[in-house]
């Protein structure tokens, strides 16, 4: 059977104002320049932005650089989850405190680069409801990938792919932009963890969004530690990429956006 191509835009609505939500733990060493570059870059642009950083359980100087930073940034938003929850839970926290019309889900450990988000807001703006970035096309790339983690992300993709019949090769990277119509048709959200990377942009592709893809960069994290546990997220991974294949192929499209509301 044939791959399911991108979904062609819909005309959309014009955007206004672009929400970066970023979750941090433990990122002291990297976290003010993640958001000085983002934050000039957007400037440069002149594109209209608030910055939402989800700081969870950080026990390092992350929350105070926060709180250094905010009073010169009004668009920086510093959120604290109290009790630690997760890194899906953490982005969950900033997409219910974003007040933009789109949104980039940004890592805070430099390794997405801030350059391709102003390409996510002028792709976003030709219509696309979601626009999802690959390292694995031409123009794109990665930077001192780990070996292990490189083998076990082209594994997980080409499952995806296969699954679902899709022509993204990069599901599993949570660097991606959403229309904000879209973060509320993926409601329920189930993921706490990583999965969630894999949760939204499967769901935006089955519930019927337009989507395209576009080449971004990646390069590991100069500081700090990594905080994915590929053995405790295999199963979780695996349980929701099963779940959206069952409302796929099970659902009978109760769960598809509608045609009106795809406008
Ligand atoms: N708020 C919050 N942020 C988290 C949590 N886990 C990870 N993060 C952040 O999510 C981002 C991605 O986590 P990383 O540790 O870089 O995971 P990774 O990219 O697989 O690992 P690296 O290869 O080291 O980059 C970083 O900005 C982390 O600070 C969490 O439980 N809560
Ligand atoms: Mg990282």
């Amino acid at each position: 059977m044939k791959a399911d191509p991108p979904r062609p835009a819909a005309s959309g609505e014009p955007l206004t104002l672009l929400s970066v939500v970023i979750p941090a733990r433990d990122e002291e060493g990297c976290l003010a320049s993640t958001i000085g570059h983002l934050h000039s870059t957007l400037e440069l642009h002149h594109i209209p932005h608030e910055i939402i950083v989800v700081d969870d359980g950080s026990t390092d100087a992350t929350w105070s650089i926060l709180q250094g930073l905010s009073p010169a940034m009004p668009e920086l938003h510093p959120v604290q989850t109290g009790e630690p929850c997760g890194f899906g839970c953490a982005i969950r926290r900033g997409l219910e405190q974003m007040t933009g019309d789109a949104v980039v889900i940004m890592m805070a450990d430099e390794s997405d680069d801030c350059r391709d988000v102003p390409t996510y807001w002028n792709t976003l703006r030709q219509g696309y409801d979601c626009v999802f970035g690959s390292r694995f096309m031409a123009g794109g790339g990665t930077r001192d990938y780990p070996p292990l983690k490189y083998v076990l992300n082209r594994m997980a993709n080409a499952f995806i792919r296969l699954l679902f019949r899709i022509k993204l090769n990069d599901t599993t990277n949570a660097f991606k932009a959403y229309r904000s119509k879209v973060i509320a048709g993926c409601m329920p959200l189930l993921s706490l963890h990583f999965n969630l990377t894999v949760e939204l942009p499967l769901k935006a592709i089955c519930r019927g969004y337009s989507w395209t893809v576009v080449p971004v960069t990646w390069r590991n994290r100069q500081t700090g530690v990594a905080k994915l546990k590929i053995k405790e997220m295999g199963s979780r991974y695996f349980f929701i990429v099963m779940y959206i294949w069952l409302e796929k192929y099970f659902s009978r499209g109760d769960y598809k956006v509608r045609p009106d509301l795809r406008k």
